[in-house]
């Protein structure tokens, strides 16, 4: 390590190589998971913790989904997820036709202490069975181990299934089959239906797809969502109703198509001590191949009415991001219009995410909500690569700091010294005060 002093900032160049040693921790914003594809994400809060059950996207070189197996992830803080490995593999599932790689959308749900994971899949015709069902595996925990049933939920076919628990306990099960989007109530066992299927009749003709249905209660109002292709891709729409089956009245659009032009979203509503959030997905590691996609999470509010605000996607999701962790303000909240830029770092491996670029004098990138903790923070380092020398103004706190950072023609991680910025949650704002260009990887404060 080198170390060079100016008269304002001790600067600290940190060789590269050391660099190459890549975290595996999983710490981000959008999307939420960086490590792997995580499509169709169910959330679920079980015991003050939000477990994460989405798809598991791999690429298999066909052009079409390519789903084996299903991790189920979880964080306390919004924050800091973990990976608690895979909890059923296509292999492990004695009705499923292990070749197809066919492991959809699913939910899980918690009742009298047992988690019960519902999952579609191509059944396995030996069996007697064809097309796709939808299974249930049981366990104790959120995060298994869950054992599969042998056989499939009888008298469901499709896909996406969902579980609604009514506040009188009875319990619903919905999906989507033969493009209707349909429900039934569920036995107490969770694993057969107790009344005839019925098709959710009252939703808006015309149109292409509806799919991936999402069920929740509020106040005693019923909203029944869902993915639907009103235009060319699936935007994520709401019908309220008084009941679980229905009828329900179309409200409008949650979130719009996506202007990445993923053809899929499907989504999952939470509330989390108290506030209400919307998890989807989106392409964001795989810009060319909409079959790979990745779960996203940002806040969803309501009117006084009970009808909800529309969610525009962002990249900065949800959550309160320590300063001391490396802070990828490529996930900004803010972004000017001139010389600011997100990239890939490395285009060939996605996995690696983001760095911010900025280009211009008086450009600028902003990152909201990071917490400095209860004591003064005096010093933040950059991972960055100045294309040429340049003054980066960095704001955050009423702390404001002009900080002169030299060429380099590698990343480094340089170190500098800022004016005390108080404790407490603090926006960070970043702009470059000089003519030139800087690419940021991350920044993180001591
Ligand atoms: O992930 C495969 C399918 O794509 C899901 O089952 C649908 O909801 C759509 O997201």
């Amino acid at each position: 390590m080198k170390k060079f002093k100016t008269n304002r900032i001790i600067i600290y160049t940190i060789s590269c190589s050391f660099l190459l040693f890549k975290l595996s921790m999983l710490n981000a914003q959008n999307p939420v998971i960086m490590d792997q594809f995580t499509a169709d994400p169910t959330a679920r809060v079980f015991d003050n913790r939000v477990y994460l059950y989405p798809s598991h996207d791999v690429y298999c070189n066909i052009n079409w989904f390519c789903m084996k197996d299903y991790h189920v992830f979880s964080t306390e803080n919004l924050v800091d997820w973990t990976d608690h490995g895979m909890i059923i593999n296509q292999e492990d599932v004695e009705w499923v036709n292990a070749k197809t790689n066919s492991m959809w959308a699913p939910d899980c749900y918690e009742k009298n202490g047992k988690y019960y994971f519902y999952f579609p899949a191509i059944a396995d015709t030996s069996k007697g069975l064809f097309g796709m069902r939808i299974g249930v595996a049981v366990s104790d925990n959120p995060y298994g181990p869950f054992t599969p049933d042998p056989m499939p939920i009888e008298g469901i076919s499709g896909i996406d299934p969902n579980i609604f628990e009514d506040i009188n306990g009875e319990v619903y099960i919905y999906w989507a089959g033969r493009g209707k989007l349909m429900g039934a109530k569920l036995k107490d066992n969770m694993r057969e239906l107790q009344s005839e299927p019925v098709i959710i009749d009252t939703l808006p003709q015309g149109g292409g797809l509806k799919e991936g249905p999402f069920l929740f209660e509020r106040k005693g109002v019923y909203y029944f969502t869902y993915p639907w292709v009103i235009d060319k891709t699936e935007a994520l729409v709401y019908c309220m109703g008084d009941n679980p089956l229905g009828p329900f009245e179309y409200k409008g659009i949650i979130m719009d198509e996506h202007a990445s032009g993923c053809w899929t979203n499907h989504h999952s509503v939470i509330n989390f001590k108290g506030q209400w959030y919307l998890f989807y997905h989106n392409n964001d590691l795989s810009p060319d191949f909409d079959k790979n996609r990745s779960a996203r999470a940002d806040s969803l509010f309501f009117n006084a009415d009970g009808t909800i605000q529309k969610v525009v996607p962002t990249l900065r999701g949800i959550g309160v991001t320590k300063a001391t962790s490396k802070i990828q303000v490529d996930r900004y909240s803010y972004i000017s219009s001139e010389g600011a830029s997100v990239e890939f770092l490395d285009t060939t491996n996605t996995f690696d995410g983001w760095k911010t670029v900025l280009s211009e004098k008086g450009a600028s990138i902003s990152y909201n909500a990071v917490d400095f903790g209860n004591n003064k923070t005096k010093k933040v380092n950059m991972r960055v690569k100045a294309i040429s020398n340049c003054i980066i103004n960095l704001q955050t706190g009423g702390s404001n700091n002009e900080l002169s950072i030299p060429l380099s023609n590698n990343w480094e991680v340089v170190q500098l010294k800022v004016n005390d910025i108080p404790k407490g949650i603090h926006n960070i704002n970043l702009t470059l005060k000089t003519a030139g260009e800087i690419q940021i990887d991350w920044i993180q404060f001591e």
